[in-house]
């Protein structure tokens, strides 16, 4: 059924249950010069190139082809519209490499159809650190489907992760793959529910007025919480010790260090968006909040084109309620022209997801390891990871 997957050091579907398979690696690393030195063969009329996001003219590329042909809700109604400064961040973390960005073109005409991507990161699952890869924008052309590109794609990137002596991936996906450690469901938060209704994303209730559903999604125009306030560059090393201790007790979470809060979660217009509470009498930081901003293309409506979102990353809470942190963020996000505010249902989000009002959406996400095995599949409260 997957002829592909079933090939590969994945969690396969015959193992399920099977308590005498270890966890952690399920090959081991081969030496760097058995790595095969040469790209993977491609169609003949299609050829390798390492994209420099750096540059504007390949960013544009990149932008214009995620824009057109990436990932779609299950009605094509909407499709995620990743900005130019959103791309550049999410591929240039503390120690990444060029030759992780991978993109094929159409030899003749030099047209990008192809693209997929890595970041290196410390992933911990349980009690081990493991230095992984994330993989990401996996993107095949709309008229280059169906030909088992996206194959080739991934055995390139892990050739390529190989060479940098990293045996390990992290990557979620929308399609069901041999096998999740998860299954996320996705929820959404009503800012503006007369657009969010007008483009079809989402309806009026039964027994409801627009009126009414505008009312009962209305939040307060400022901030509750005393000493409310947008993260700076001084408070990465607050940040970074409230975090990892709070990481410490999901099974798979990040393994962040100063340099990769600062990249993570440092605020950029646009992009990141974090915020945390100083005590107003110790002037410790006490609680933490963050949203990454991807808006999505809206496919077909005469008075609409996009769609704003923020995406709930990672918060934590020690003197205030996570309920009352949160709703901050939604006034926060409401503020700044957001029409949705989404959530997984990741770490603690199940406590706040139903007061706020968020609603379950129609899409899931299942999250996967590559070359790692879980030995029982974790509930989606035991995920401390959220990718981009
Ligand atoms: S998830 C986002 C993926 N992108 C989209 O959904 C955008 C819109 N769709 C497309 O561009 C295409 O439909 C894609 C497939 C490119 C997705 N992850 O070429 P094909 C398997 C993994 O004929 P196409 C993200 O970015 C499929 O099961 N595999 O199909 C994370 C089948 O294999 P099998 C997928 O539709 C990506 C084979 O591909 C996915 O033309 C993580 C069919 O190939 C998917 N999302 O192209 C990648 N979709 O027969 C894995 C389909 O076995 C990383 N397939 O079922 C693994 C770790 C690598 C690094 C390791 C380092 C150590
Ligand atoms: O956004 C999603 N669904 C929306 C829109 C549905 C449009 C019709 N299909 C949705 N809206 C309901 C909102 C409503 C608000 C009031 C309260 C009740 C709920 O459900 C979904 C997620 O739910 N998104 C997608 O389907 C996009 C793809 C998700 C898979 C992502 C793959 C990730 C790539 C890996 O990097």
């Amino acid at each position: 059924k997957h002829k592909f997957w079933e090939t590969q050091p994945v969690g396969q579907y015959k193992d399920v249950g099977n308590t005498s398979l270890p966890e952690g690696p399920i090959e081991l690393p081969t030496p760097l010069d058995e790595v095969k030195q040469e790209p993977y063969n491609l169609p003949a009329l299609y050829e390798w190139v390492t994209c420099d996001i750096d540059s504007e003219e390949t960013c544009n590329e990149v932008y214009s082809l995620l824009t057109n042909n990436y990932v779609e809700d299950d009605e094509n109604m909407f499709r995620f519209n990743y900005s130019k400064e959103f791309l550049r961040w999410a591929l240039r973390p503390p120690g990444y490499f060029k030759s992780w960005h991978i993109g094929v073109r159409v030899k003749a005409s030099k047209k990008l159809v192809a693209f997929i991507t890595g970041v290196p990161a410390k992933i911990r699952v349980r009690d081990e650190v493991v230095s992984m890869a994330e993989i990401n924008f996996l993107c095949v052309h709309k008229k280059l489907r169906s030909k088992r590109l996206a194959p080739v794609l991934i055995k390139e990137v892990t050739r390529r992760v190989h060479l940098e002596n990293i045996w390990q991936a992290a990557y979620t996906a929308g399609v069901v793959l041999p096998t999740p450690i998860t299954t996320c469901q996705y929820w959404h938060r009503s800012l503006n529910p007369k657009k969010l209704i007008d483009v079809g994303f989402s309806r009026l209730g039964a027994r409801m007025t627009m009126s009414r559903t505008i009312k009962l999604y209305k939040l307060p125009d400022s901030t509750i919480t005393p000493g409310f306030r947008k993260m700076e560059l001084r408070d990465v090393p607050a940040v970074t010790r409230l975090l990892r201790s709070y990481l410490a007790q999901f099974a798979v979470a990040p393994d962040f260090d100063e340099n990769d809060v600062e990249h993570w979660l440092l605020p950029e217009e646009n992009v990141v968006d974090s915020f945390l509470v100083e005590s107003p009498k110790t002037h410790e930081v006490t609680d933490f909040c963050s949203f990454y901003t991807l808006p999505s293309s809206i496919l077909g409506n005469q008075n609409y084109t996009m769609l704003k979102a923020a995406y709930s990353y990672y918060n934590v809470s020690t003197q205030t309620p996570l309920l009352q942190l949160m709703n901050d963020a939604l006034i926060v996000a409401k503020q700044n022209d957001y029409d949705v505010f989404n959530a997984l249902d990741v770490m603690h989000n199940e406590s706040f997801l139903k007061a706020l009002k968020f609603g379950p959406g129609d899409g899931q996400l299942h999250y996967y390891l590559y070359n790692y095995r879980i030995k029982n599949a974790l509930k989606p409260s035991e995920l401390g990871l959220v990718l981009l």
